[in-house]
C-alpha cells in the first residue's frame, strides 16, 4: 500500500456535489482507499485568466495500483464527470483530479511527473495538503508548511463544510 494525495477541483457546475461524487468514485475503484478528505474552499482562479471561482480540496488515499494506474483512473473520472481535456487548455472544467504525491516518488515521464509540478507553488493545494498532513515532505521541495510559507498570498476561503474524514 502507497500513500498518494490527489488534488480535487471545478470551476463548472454544482461544484461540491461533483467533487464529493469523484472522492466516492475513486473509494469504489479496486486497490483504493480513501483515508481523508481536507476541507473543500473557494479559491480564486489562478494562473487562467478571468473564469469562476474554483472550489478545491485534496484526498488523502491509500493504494496499490501504480502511479501510472491511479493516473488512468483519475483521468477516466474526470471523463465521466464531463471532463474534456486538450492540451493547453485552461477554459473552466467541472472536475479536475490532480496526481500531487505518490508516497516519497519522484517520476518524470511524459505524461505522469510526480509531485505535481506546479504543487509547491499553489495554495490551493498547500492549504488542503497541511491540513491533512502537517509535516509532510513533498519530495525534492521541502515541508508543506515551509512552501505555504513562500507560496503567493492570495487567500482561500473555506466551504461551510469542514473535514470529512472518510467517506460516508
Ligand atoms: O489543476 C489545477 C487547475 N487550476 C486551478 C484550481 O484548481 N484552482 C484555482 N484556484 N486555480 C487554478 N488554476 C488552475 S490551472
Amino acid at each position: 500500500m502507497t500513500s498518494a494525495y490527489v488534488g480535487l477541483g471545478a470551476n463548472l457546475g454544482d461544484r461540491e456535489r461533483t467533487l464529493r461524487a469523484a472522492v466516492d468514485a475513486l473509494a469504489a475503484e479496486v486497490g483504493v482507499a480513501v483515508v481523508a478528505v481536507s476541507a473543500l474552499r473557494v479559491t480564486e482562479p489562478v494562473g487562467v485568466g478571468e473564469q469562476p471561482p474554483f472550489l478545491n480540496g485534496v484526498v488523502e488515499l491509500e493504494t496499490t495500483l501504480s502511479p501510472r494506474g491511479l493516473l488512468e483512473r483519475l483521468l477516466t473520472a474526470e471523463q465521466c464527470f464531463g471532463r474534456v481535456r486538450t492540451p493547453g487548455e485552461h477554459g473552466p472544467r467541472t472536475l479536475d483530479l490532480d496526481l500531487l504525491l505518490y508516497g516519497d516518488e519522484q517520476i518524470d515521464e511524459p505524461g505522469l511527473t510526480v509531485p505535481h509540478p506546479r504543487l509547491h507553488e499553489r495554495r490551493f493545494v498547500l492549504e488542503p495538503l497541511a491540513e491533512l498532513a502537517p509535516g509532510l515532505v513533498v519530495p525534492g521541495r521541502g515541508d508543506v508548511e515551509s512552501l505555504l510559507a513562500l507560496a503567493g498570498s492570495a487567500a482561500a476561503e473555506p466551504s461551510a463544510r469542514s473535514q470529512n474524514r472518510g467517506v460516508d
